[in-house]
């Protein structure tokens, strides 16, 4: 179907009579390609049901990408659970004093990950953990400059704002030169984690000794305007209104207009299991549906949002393709203890390249394996398997 025959569809659905007369005029700008205001994308939240936001931001998804679906083949390091801040949502997380009941990985045991992965088509490592006292800049620059002597085709995606803010003030340095240092060291783009929800009381409630919402976002304004580009999350579904993730992605719409350095929003559903806030029930699935589709429709200059398919699992992620989200990330193996432990969907999250692309397939997308950059490594519309003798597909 074309672009234009998709638009006289939608019209139709978004005008038909039990469509609220808001909600047809707020779609109308959507089709058209005019940004909403804040107020209009509250509505949506309050106002719209999940099979009309599905359907814009299907609209929405599909004249960006079509059927385009992206996931990368990546691994995650993560250096230790032991952190000096106290989140209430995290359950992976041991406080200083009791880093007994933690881990904590040297340089070489970090080092020895990476090796394991020699040889194979691996394009990224996502390198995040707690806040530990004794882990400094120093000691990540280190480990990021043997990674990359190791193997300079590796992209180093490393570090939140959360840890970054941390080791720039022990080490004294201000965010354009701890930035700066990184990069030097081979940093080339930064993960989305640490932005919870920007709103200043929601935030000081679940994460309050931590870096502020100003200074997660004027650490990725640096990070864009030293050429690194970046990701950016937003944890829902625990105490924040619909107001609150409006205000989180309208900050972020802000900061996009400035610097276009973001790559992708990657909405992160709160999980509740033993953690300091398992008295909050988790939101529905219409409810995860939903919110992946407003962010589709408000985030008009974010190239891609992504499902990060461990955390909602397999099937949700496919339903996800058609509600906004282009891209399922791609973690290969089962290193990522910040969801299992907080009671991710997936507690083996390990899927092979074919399941990868059988799941994107499976819904009538069209998978494609990208770089972190969203450069295109393999078109899989119609490749066909072979795999070699290790079982990994080529
Ligand atoms: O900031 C912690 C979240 C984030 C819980 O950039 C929780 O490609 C839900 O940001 N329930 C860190 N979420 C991980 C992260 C990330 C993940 C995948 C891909 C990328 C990317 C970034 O994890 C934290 C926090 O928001 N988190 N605890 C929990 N109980
Ligand atoms: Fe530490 Fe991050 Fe957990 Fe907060 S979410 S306690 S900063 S590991």
């Amino acid at each position: 179907m074309t672009i234009l025959a998709k638009a006289s569809a939608i019209d139709a659905l978004i005008t038909a009579p039990q469509v609220h007369p808001e909600l047809q005029k707020i779609a109308q700008k959507v089709i058209s390609g005019t940004r909403l205001t804040p107020e209009e994308g509250l509505a949506l939240y309050e106002k719209g049901e999940v099979s009309f936001l599905g359907a814009l931001a299907n609209f929405v998804r599909e004249k960006k990408h079509g059927d385009k679906t992206f996931f990368n083949r990546n691994f995650h390091i993560e250096p230790t659970n032991i952190c000096v801040f106290d989140c209430k949502f995290c359950s992976y997380s041991r406080l200083y004093k009791n880093r007994e009941a933690g881990w904590e990985l040297s340089k070489d045991q970090m080092l020895d990950i990476v090796k394991k992965y020699d040889g194979e088509p691996v394009t990224e490592v996502h390198i995040v953990g707690g806040v530990h006292p004794k882990m400094d800049l120093y000691f990540f620059g280190d480990l990021i400059r043997d990674i990359k002597a190791h193997r300079p085709d590796l992209h180093v995606k490393a570090f939140t704002s959360v840890e970054l803010d941390y080791m720039f003030r022990k080490a004294k340095m201000n965010y354009v030169e701890g930035l700066t240092y990184l990069k030097e060291q081979g940093l080339e783009s930064l993960p989305g984690g640490g932005a919870e929800i920007f709103d200043e009381v929601v935030r000081e409630e679940i994460a309050g000794d931590k870096c502020s919402s100003d200074q997660w976002l004027e650490i990725h304004e640096t990070a864009h305007k030293l050429g690194i580009p970046s990701n950016a999350t937003m944890l829902y579904g625990h105490i924040e209104t619909y107001a609150h993730r409006i205000d989180h992605m309208n900050r972020l719409r802000e900061l996009q207009d400035r610097t276009q350095g973001f790559n992708t929003f990657i909405p992160l559903k709160f999980r509740n299991k033993e953690n300091q806030m398992s008295d909050i029930a988790e939101v529905s699935v219409i409810e995860d549906l939903k919110n992946y589709a407003v962010a589709r429709i408000f985030l008009d200059n974010f190239g891609h949002v992504k499902a990060y398919w461990p955390m909602i699992g397999r099937t949700t992620a496919q339903l996800s393709l058609a509600f906004g989200v282009d891209d399922i990330d791609g973690t290969i193996d089962d290193s990522t203890k910040i969801y299992s432990m907080a009671g991710a969907e997936d507690q083996n999250p390990k899927l092979t390249t074919e399941q990868l692309v059988e799941l994107i397939r499976g819904v009538g997308r069209h998978p494609i394996e990208r770089d972190t950059i969203y450069n295109t490594i393999t078109d899989y519309k119609d490749k066909v398997f072979t795999t070699n003798t290790n079982g990994i597909n080529k």
